[in-house]
């Protein structure tokens, strides 16, 4: 009897441990799908996006565009402000990128393909804590 209930225990110790890591994602941040359904793409304006929306450490930004015609690049200030795609910090190139952010701040994001970025394609949103 007392070898079984430790067995027991031992099995419930396994499954916390086991079954916290998850609890714990599901627990964090949220999913944005930058652009909504029009995606990661030429037309939408991604200032207009970012209205009303509240960014925190822990949440997800997720790209959906067309590999053959886009990418994201994560990028610092000056390049976001000049389109500079020579030093950026994060290229992504799936076409369904999952970014998560793990940082407070200022967070910038560009298209390095062509003149995208220099037509709109570019992203700024400004993380909670
Ligand atoms: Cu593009």
């Amino acid at each position: 009897m007392l070898h079984q209930g430790s067995r027991f225990s031992s099995l419930m110790m396994l499954y916390a441990i086991v079954s916290l890591p998850s609890l714990m994602l599901k627990s964090e941040g949220l999913e944005h799908i930058v652009g909504d359904s029009s995606g990661w793409e030429l037309l939408t304006n991604y200032t207009n996006w970012t209205q009303g929306r509240e960014f925190h450490v822990g949440d997800v930004l997720v790209f959906n565009y067309n590999s053959d015609q886009h990418n994201v690049m994560q990028v610092n200030s000056t390049a976001y402000k000049d389109c500079g795609r020579d030093n950026y910090i994060s290229l992504f190139t799936k076409g369904n990128d999952s970014v998560i952010i793990s940082e407070a701040g200022e967070h910038w994001f560009i298209c390095g393909v062509d003149d995208h970025c220099e037509n709109g394609q570019k992203l700024s949103i400004n993380v909670a804590p």
